[in-house]
């Protein structure tokens, strides 16, 4: 059960700034080979290939996740393990996450320190990574027809294993001719994206906020990207009724920012769960996805944003469509303490660099997964 959120004044506004710059130190010289006689090394074991599922474990379910230049993309990924773990404070409710190849152990490992320890967010992204993780986990069960007690029912057992690659978002303006972008998405790229079974949309509204007509609204990150999987889909009959088959997961990202929050919660879209977190209600997210878009409409410099709904509206299947207010970060509150209007920013200015502020709370990150997971392997939502 959820409680209405009540309003007071707000608090912090700022907004955090990018952070650019080199995407680490580089990696140490190769040390000289000598002539020393050495024995022979023993060639490594092969690693294990990411398809290699162990029996009994169906086909990973492949993601694409899409959005533009900071949009969140790297944040909503480094923060899953973190979501995964808070998800297992709910009642009801037992999750794991396991790196299935090197390079997801490493990801998911160096991008949360990155975050816990480090107190940063990921710098830009300037290459791919496909990642895999297994998730295995435990719901409560779904409620069910009046007069039957749900404490009879077992318990949703979820096991999947997610497919994604994590990559610059300049690479989604498909503009290989811009010399401003050096980023484009090669053929084998858009395949992966045209036959994966769900795509991951970040929507960043403080991309819109104050936009000048100069910067790349949200729309075109996605509008040549759309239309570009329709055309490959359509050459090889996989459109249903002229729309992508994808399932979609729009997220509309940094939720918890006091630019986003406040008015969303003054117009009491938002509400405080029992844990204290405050959250746009499932069945509120797509009226949450529309005002934003409003509010957005009314000081934007061009329709980009209405074009953007429309877009969802003519090229997707409406039914296979999920909206979410979503923060990787999550919100700030005193150790032990619950959530405060005056005072929930969780990143803040310390010499002259946005850090992180508190306890990392991730909200919306594993739940689109989950939807979209059940949705496919129930056939319902
Ligand atoms: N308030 C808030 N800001 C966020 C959140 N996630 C990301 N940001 C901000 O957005 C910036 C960009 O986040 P990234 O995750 O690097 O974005 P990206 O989509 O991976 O960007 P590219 O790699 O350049 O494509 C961060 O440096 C933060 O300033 C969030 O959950 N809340
Ligand atoms: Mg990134």
């Amino acid at each position: 059960m959820t409680q209405p959120a009540q309003g007071t004044s707000p608090s912090q506004q700022t907004v955090p700034l990018r952070r650019r710059g080199p995407s680490g130190p580089a990696a140490p010289a190769p040390a000289a080979l000598t002539a020393a006689k050495t024995p022979a090394p023993t060639p490594p074991a092969p690693a294990p290939t990411p398809s290699a599922q162990p029996p009994n474990r169906p086909n990973p379910i492949r993601f694409g996740l899409c959005g533009a230049t900071g949009g969140g993309k790297t944040t909503f990924l480094a923060s899953l393990k973190i979501a995964v773990g808070e998800a297992n404070q709910r009642p009801g409710e037992r999750w794991a996450i396991t790196s299935t190849d090197q390079a997801s152990l490493n990801f998911i490992i160096d991008r949360e320190q990155e975050l816990i320890v480090g107190r940063k967010f990921p710098v830009a992204t300037t290459t791919d990574t496909r990642l895999h993780w297994a998730i295995d986990g435990t719901l409560p069960p779904p409620p069910g027809r009046p007069g039957f007690l749900r404490r009879n029912r077992p318990p949703e057992q979820v096991s999947f294993t997610l497919d994604v690659e994590d990559r610059p978002g300049g690479t989604f303006l498909l503009n290989a001719n811009d010399p401003n972008n050096p980023f484009t998405l090669s053929d084998a790229a858009l395949d992966q994206l045209a036959h994966a079974d769900a795509l991951v949309f970040l929507f960043d509204p403080m991309r819109e906020i104050g936009r000048s007509d100069t910067e790349n609204s949200n729309w075109l990150y996605f509008n040549k990207l759309i239309q570009t999987l329709k055309m490959r889909l359509w050459n090889t009959g996989g459109l249903v009724n002229g729309r992508l088959p994808h399932h979609v997961a729009v997220c509309v990202t940094k939720f918890d920012n006091p630019a986003v929050f406040l008015p969303a919660f003054h117009a009491r879209l938002i509400d405080i769960d029992e844990d204290g977190t405050p959250r746009v209600p499932a069945d509120r997210a797509e009226e949450y996805f529309s005002w934003i878009c409003e509010q957005i409409d009314r000081q934007a410099v061009d329709s980009s944003t209405e074009q953007f709904r429309n877009l969802l509206a003519s090229e997707l299947l409406k039914e296979h469509v999920y909206y979410f207010g979503t923060s990787s970060v999550g919100f700030w509150t005193q150790p032990g303490g619950r959530f405060n209007i005056n005072d929930f920013q969780n990143f803040e200015r310390v010499n002259n660099e946005w850090q992180l502020r508190g306890k990392i709370r991730p909200v919306n990150v594993l739940e689109p997964l989950v939807a979209i997971e059940r949705t496919i392997r129930l056939g319902h939502r």
